[in-house]
């Protein structure tokens, strides 16, 4: 690899100022998600150094404050001597941390993780940190230079000797830009994980000092066996039996770039397919996914073809042969386009049939290889077409069942609302009888809908597919939500745009929340995707102090509400033991009346969106309190919207 890059060839530089005013711009928002980006666009620049064959090893350490990251390795080291071109003769490295470059140009066969919100650097880190250190080892020395919100203290110094080469960045972002400074050690961990199925033979050192006892403090990941072995784990945290008891998998590597796929066939319906470009997940898909459907489609339908197996009767669609493929991408080549709001879908033209025409014969070739295998797979794809036939009338009489704005059809218990407009009508989803019945009386009757629900909802996620169908509560809720679901999920039939899940502030109901979350991340997707999925937060707390009344969520807001008005009265409380106990105007002041009440929205963040399919059947399986835990950080990611 020939190192002729020069600072030089930075081309565009302007000072930091631009992003402290709009944060948001460049590390997409000042929440959770923002925060975390700091330490991705500083790893991303050391993955870059290793994946370009000059690092080996990352350690990254959270330490005991939450606050401070910091992230090594062991690469050539940023130049420290003088800028080529700088006008004030700085080093390379200052100009790199306080100057705003578009993108440098690269050394040639270099990959950079460049594209949607990554890649916009180590000054950005740098501009909205309190403070950040560089340490630098190379020339035999070692050198260092101190920043405080992007501005350099001092010059870059010699502080010592250094044995070997590398880079060494800690910061603590700055308090006064993000809402909440905390990071998120599993987060953390799982995203160095998965860059090390990504990267094989990188090893990555996560130091959490962070950990209670109990907790892993040192945590090393390395996996040799690359997407192959990330396909093996994400079934194995599915709890997905495959149907062939192995793996395929290709890979490529040419001037266009570096392709590794593997796939296989599940006994359950569901497409899973993880894609990554450059180390980036792509959450939705783009031309790579393409072409390796298109291979998969054309090298299955040819072998079925060949030996003429389709039976009597039987014709395969793609979708049958897709049905329990689990499969992963790990794309990289030079320039990805991403495309979408949230840039996590790739939209390179040339690579569908770079993917296809890489991927398509080797399948072929393997299939003809291995007839036991091509014969289980066979057999799982006419069983799909056999089952798409036989449940298409039942699938029809579902779909009659759950209509589309007929008002007719909707479910009994179903408090509709009277506006016929769904940009302003919001559906209750209340625990049990007897809230529902406060809420009906307390709500809004022109935009607020309440649909009670009964007893025990189904566990989504232990629950085989007709199940969930037959389970009245799920069924009254799509009826009433009006856009069907599964793949039918269509959101312009939606009757409201605020699906509101209102449930007691305890345990019990946390744990129906998460089982209304599960339900809807599995059938009505769509709808948490556009944010149309929200956590009312019913008050636990009425305190009265003197004259006044204040509501509080949970223990430490009536806490606070006593300590600031203390001398100002006699105190009275009362706890609710549940939504049912409330009076309805109560009811309507302190949770639905939208001038007043604090809405979650629930979103799965970017980061999240990778652990999800995990975290969600680890979390569903058994144990309930994991099923709290899930509820309570739903809520807590999740973004007020209406204060
Ligand atoms: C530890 C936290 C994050 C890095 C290097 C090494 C070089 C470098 C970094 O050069 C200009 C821009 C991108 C290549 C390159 C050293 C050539 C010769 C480097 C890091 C040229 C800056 N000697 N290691 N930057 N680059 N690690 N880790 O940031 O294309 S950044």
């Amino acid at each position: 690899m020939s190192s002729n890059y020069t600072a030089s060839d930075i081309t565009i530089l302007e000072g930091l100022e631009p992003v402290r005013k709009r944060p948001g711009m460049y590390i997409g928002g000042v929440g959770k998600t923002g925060l975390h980006h700091l330490i991705w666009e500083v790893l991303d620049n050391a993955v870059d150094e290793a994946i370009n064959g000059h690092a080996s090893l990352i350690t990254v350490v959270l330490e005991a404050d939450g606050k401070t990251v910091s992230v090594e390795d062991n690469g050539r080291g940023i130049p420290v001597e003088t800028h080529p071109t700088d006008s004030l003769k700085r080093s390379t490295l200052e100009v790199i941390f306080t100057e705003l470059h578009a993108g440098g140009k690269f050394d040639q066969g270099a990959y950079r993780t460049a594209g949607g919100l990554h890649g916009v650097g180590a000054s950005v880190v740098n501009a909205l940190s309190t403070s950040l250190e560089v340490k630098v080892r190379r020339n035999g020395k070692t050198y260092e230079q101190l920043f405080s919100r992007g501005i350099p203290l001092g010059g870059i110094k010699e502080i010592g000797p250094g044995r070997g080469t590398g880079t060494h960045v800690r910061f603590t972002p700055d308090e006064t830009i993000f809402e909440a400074v905390k990071f998120d050690a599993k987060l953390i961990g799982t995203r160095l994980e998965v860059k090390t199925y990504l990267h094989k033979g990188l090893r990555i050192v996560f130091k959490n000092e962070t950990a209670g006892s109990g907790e892993e403090r040192v945590q090393e990941f390395r996996h040799e066996g690359g997407i192959v072995e990330y396909l093996d784990d994400l079934l194995t945290a599915r709890n997905r039996r495959k149907v062939i008891d192995t793996v395929f998998t290709a890979e490529k590597d040419d001037n266009d770039g570096r392709l590794e796929i593997s796939l296989t066939w599940t006994e359950s319906p569901d497409i899973v397919m993880h894609s990554f470009v450059n180390g980036i997940p792509t959450h939705d898909g783009g031309t790579h996914e393409a072409g390796l459907r298109d291979a998969i489609n054309k090298a299955v339908r040819d072998y079925v073809d060949v030996h003429d197996l389709t039976p009597r009767g039987v014709s395969i669609t793609a979708e049958d042969i897709r049905e329990g493929l689990t499969a992963a991408v790990n794309l990289f080549i030079h320039e990805p386009q991403f495309q979408g709001q949230t840039k996590d879908k790739l939209n390179n033209p040339a690579v569908r049939g770079m993917v296809s025409s890489a991927v398509r014969p080797i399948l072929e070739q393997w299939l003809h290889q291995n007839k036991t295998i091509a014969g289980a797979i066979v057999t799982r794809v006419i069983q799909s077409s056999r089952a798409r036939m036989a449940s298409r009338s039942a699938a029809a009489a579902v779909r009659r069942k759950s209509p589309v704005s007929h008002r007719l059809n909707l479910p009994g218990k179903l408090a509709d609302c009277s506006s016929t407009d769904p940009s302003e009508s919001e559906l209750f989803l209340v625990e049990g009888d007897s809230a529902g019945g406060s809420a009906k009386q307390g709500r809004d009757r022109q935009t607020q809908a309440i649909l009670p629900l009964r007893g025990k909802v189904l566990n989504a996620e232990q629950a085989s597919d007709r199940k969930v169908l037959a389970n009245q509560e799920l069924s009254d809720i799509v009826k009433a939500i009006g856009c069907g679901l599964g793949q039918d999920c269509d959101l312009d039939k939606l009757r409201y745009h605020k699906i509101i899940l209102l449930m007691d502030a305890d345990s019990d109901g946390h744990h129906i929340a998460t089982l209304l979350l599960t339900f809807f991340y599995r059938y009505l997707r769509p709808l948490i995707d556009a944010g149309y999925v929200y956590l009312a937060q019913p008050p636990l707390y009425r305190v009265d102090i003197g004259k006044q009344t204040y509501w509080a969520a949970d223990d430490s807001q009536r806490d606070q509400i006593i300590e600031s008005h203390r001398g100002k009265g006699k105190v009275e409380i009362q706890r609710f033991k549940g939504l049912g106990e409330m009076m309805p105007s109560t009811l309507y002041k302190t949770t639905l009346d939208p001038l007043h009440r604090r809405l979650l929205l629930v979103e799965i963040s970017d980061e999240d969106r990778l652990l999800t399919e995990t975290t969600i059947t680890e979390l569903m399986g058994k144990d309930p309190a994991a099923r709290f835990h899930f509820v309570m950080n739903s809520a807590h990611e999740a973004e007020a919207l209406d204060i």
